[in-house]
């Protein structure tokens, strides 16, 4: 005869927090949000850790080189999706890398021999007034000279006046060898009163430019997280396919953490993708893995050696497969489980396995709550791909600005290394939707906001930090009817719209 669970599952609005006691201490500027990512032995540090627990999910419409660099700003981490070449991949891992904060790539550049009416051209389609002039017109050609606004007048000169004419020569521009730091760089420009400081190479060929404008930028992300090289850290989500080819590129490339991209993780072939790992580089490589919504789940993948577990199948908001498969959990309730599960884990062999709850946050204090019932982060979606920052486009739809995001089981993702069990090469069904979300802004202002709930929330349960939070905070299942209580009610709210009539 099949099991039956005695009890429902929940979802996170099901349940509320109870507020304890906060000493005076207990204030959101002391609360800390830092959490570990990767697998630790008992009074070790975890190797890669984050500021903020929150990661990028792994998908198109998500997470690529733009997302991940605007993300590990703020001290997260994007996992960069898989369902793309190897090469296409291992190229947005490698320009993260590459990014250095506050180093730029020239986007206006020149040859000498062209002229003023080019410079117009270019500065009305970039709004920039700095002008690189290399030999060959190009980022990172060999610079000759620098144009301004201070060098030229369009009442008083010739449009056809050749750039070389009026530039300010290499021989009159202050510049500073790759190698430099961000700090040194801008000293250089607070000495001089420089604009731009362009950075070249050993062969006088230019590297980027760093901008006065950008030091305050810069300095706005004191929780940002970086590498032992000062780079930006990424993650790579992967499959269990073509591990044997992706997974050499990505570590080529310099990702940070993999994770195994799969709706349904507690299979054979997830054994056999970490293994792959180990055997080929013992622990130096960080994979996760996932996803599971129970005890035997987490593990099964614990034992196979991930550096963490994903919880999840089903709750994600493009997400069909409890409605095509009728698979999945209740993901309030798959949490609590796995959480306990990583705690005994963790008692019987000393060692800890971070879990994550992937999918289906869809108000801020998700997130807490999450937190509270011992996930160590969250990954989102539907989340940050409101965001400027993320790769799809914006659209007007009856006149309100909306991003696309769509599932990584849709037709549109042809990811069919996600979701097919066995050897096939295309979708047979879909599990995901394509569709339509509110534009919000950007990634930093919205975080900001978001991670003070978390912050505040944590400090009325009298926790300054997640892993007191997970340990002392209370829940409480509510009623459907305490549900209505929780909002605005018996009110009727005002529409600005229209004028009460005296
Ligand atoms: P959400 O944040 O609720 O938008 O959920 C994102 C999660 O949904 C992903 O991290 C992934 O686990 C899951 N997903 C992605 N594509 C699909 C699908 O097409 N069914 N589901």
């Amino acid at each position: 005869m099949a099991f039956y669970y005695n009890e429902p599952s929940h979802t996170f609005s099901e349940y509320l927090l109870v507020p304890g006691y906060s000493s005076a201490q207990c204030i959101p500027a002391n609360a800390s949000l830092r959490t570990p990512i990767t697998k630790f032995r008992k009074g070790e540090e975890p190797a890669i850790s984050m500021n903020i627990p929150l990661v990028s999910a792994i998908m198109q419409s998500v997470s690529d080189d733009n997302m991940a660099i605007a993300l590990a700003k703020e001290g997260g981490i994007s996992f960069i999706y898989g369902s793309q070449t190897v090469e296409q991949q291992a190229e947005m891992v490698t320009r993260v890398k590459n990014y250095k904060a506050g180093f730029v790539s020239s986007d206006s550049n020149v040859r000498p021999d062209q002229t003023l009416a080019d410079i117009l051209v270019l500065k009305s389609e970039t709004g920039h007034a700095t002008v690189a002039v290399t030999d060959d017109g190009t980022a990172n050609g060999k610079l000759v000279g620098i144009v301004t606004s201070r060098d030229y007048r369009v009442s008083r000169m010739d449009p056809a006046t050749r750039i070389s004419e009026f530039m300010t020569p290499i021989e009159n521009v202050i510049y500073a060898k790759e190698g430099i730091s961000l700090k040194e760089a801008n000293n250089v420009i607070w000495d001089h009163k420089l604009n731009a400081l362009p950075i070249l190479d050993n062969n006088q060929r230019l590297v980027a430019f760093v901008f006065r404008k950008d030091y305050d930028s810069h300095k706005e992300n004191p929780l940002e997280l970086l590498d032992t090289s000062k780079r930006y850290i990424v993650g790579a989500g992967i499959n269990t396919k073509d591990f044997a080819e992706r997974v050499p590129a990505l570590v080529e490339a310099g990702a940070d953490i993999l994770c195994i991209d799969s709706s349904e993780g507690f299979s054979e072939w997830q054994k056999l993708t970490i293994e792959f790992i180990r055997k080929n580089y013992g622990d130096s490589v960080k994979v996760g893995a996932g996803n599971v919504v129970d005890r035997e789940g987490f593990r099964f993948l614990a034992e196979a050696g991930a550096d963490f577990v994903k919880i999840g199948i089903g709750g994600g908001s493009i997400c069909i497969t409890r409605e095509t498969k009728g698979i999945g959990r209740g993901q309030a309730t798959a949490v609590i489980e796995v959480a306990k599960a990583r705690d005994e884990y963790f008692e019987e062999t000393g060692i800890y396995v971070p879990i994550c709850s992937d999918g289906g946050i869809v108000h801020d204090y998700h997130i807490t709550l999450a937190l509270a019932m011992g996930a160590d982060f969250c990954m989102l979606g539907r989340y940050f791909s409101r965001f400027d920052e993320s790769p799809t486009n914006k659209v007007m739809v009856n006149g309100n600005y909306m991003k696309e995001y769509w599932g990584e089981g849709s037709a549109r993702a042809r990811n069919w290394q996600r979701y097919d069990m066995g050897g096939a090469s295309k979708l047979s069904f879909e599990e995901g939707v394509d569709s339509y979300v509110p534009y919000a802004g950007s990634l930093h202002d919205n975080l900001s906001i978001t991670l003070s709930k978390v912050r505040s929330t944590m400090c009325n349960c009298g926790a300054l930090s997640i892993p007191e939070f997970q340990s002392n905070a209370r829940l409480t299942l509510v009623s459907s009817v305490s549900i209505v209580e929780g909002g605005a009610h018996d009110v009727v709210l005002k529409d600005n719209n229209i004028t009460p009539v005296k």
